[in-house]
């Protein structure tokens, strides 16, 4: 292997995780345009004119290796918040997606069920709503958005426009106030949450495809009747700490309806994340979240438990 398909192959393999809302299962060869001319690509491009399948495949999905929600405009899209969230008040929250002729995007591909997926985290990555706003003609999404304490959140908008590949755009939404800042939650196998417990098994590691086993059980006995939502037994995303750098998996096809949910998941580097897995029982969507560390170099974070397992 020369440097210039190892390097492909290691872009690829960032591509096919934070491709935004793009599964594990499809990714490859939906990776859509290459945003940025790097050195490494342009070698690339002229190697794969003498193209076996590997080097074209590699070729056609390179593209700038950043992870997704870290860049407010990308690939000629930007996202554009349009309203100011106070404390503790439901807002009728509005933004727009602009395109690379500046004007808001009106036509998006359906992913998951849904044309656009809106999650908002706190910075300290204590809270989190994954939300479905709807669009206007014109272009304007809005949704119900209360944000219960002052302080910094991240909205992410992860969307296909019709034509293009996914993205996911990250937007700070400042909201004004007393700001208390809580530590990480501790690195942990098991969460609770409205009576039900998720255990999660398999290890987070740089760099390769990892399997993630959630299990979700009620009273003590697992589930066996989750219900479908966004077309899955189970929604996961992943936010690293630090930089909330965003991952969003989907589950391995399964016609099991629980209580086991099994993801892939690959994280950029060592360090700790934040998983937050939806899943539906009873008519109601549920959301249990996990502190989980990478091994490997990575930033440390203030709270979580240095030594996990
Ligand atoms: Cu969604």
């Amino acid at each position: 292997m020369n440097a210039a398909t190892k390097l492909g192959a290691y872009v690829l393999g960032l591509a096919v995780v934070f491709g935004g809302a793009l599964g594990v299962g499809n990714a490859v060869g939906e990776v859509g345009p290459a945003p940025a001319k790097s050195e490494h690509e342009a070698t690339h491009s002229a190697s794969a004119a003498d193209s076996d399948g590997g080097h074209a495949e590699a070729t056609a999905t390179a593209q700038d290796d950043t992870p997704g929600g870290l860049q407010v405009s990308e690939n000629g899209y930007t996202l554009n918040p349009l309203t100011t969230v106070k404390p503790g008040e439901p807002t009728d929250f509005r933004f727009t997606v602009t395109g690379p002729d500046g004007r808001p995007v009106t036509d998006y591909q359906v992913e998951h069920d849904k044309k656009l997926h809106f999650i908002v985290v706190s910075r300290d990555l204590g809270s989190f709503q994954h939300l479905h706003p709807v669009q206007d003609g014109d272009g304007v999404w809005s949704v119900k958005l209360t944000l219960a304490d002052p302080g910094a959140y991240r909205a992410f908008a992860d969307f296909a426009p019709a034509g293009g590949s996914g993205l996911t755009l990250g937007a700070d939404l400042l909201v004004a106030g007393d700001y208390a800042p809580k530590p990480l939650p501790r690195v942990a196998r098991t969460a609770t949450v409205d009576g039900y417990a998720v255990s999660l098994a398999g290890d987070l590691v740089p760099g390769q495809a990892s399997k993630l086993t959630l299990s979700v059980s009620k009273d003590g006995r697992p589930v066996t009747d989750l219900q479908p939502y966004l077309g899955a037994y189970g929604h996961l995303v992943a936010l690293r700490a630090g930089d909330l750098a965003y991952l969003h998996v989907h589950p391995e096809e399964s016609v099991k309806a629980g209580p086991e949910i099994t993801f892939y998941a690959e994280v950029p580097s060592g360090g700790e994340y934040r998983l937050f897995l939806d899943f539906q029982h009873d008519g109601k969507v549920r959301t249990a979240d996990f502190t989980a560390r990478a091994a490997g170099a990575g930033a440390a974070q203030p709270g979580a438990d240095g030594h996990g397992h």
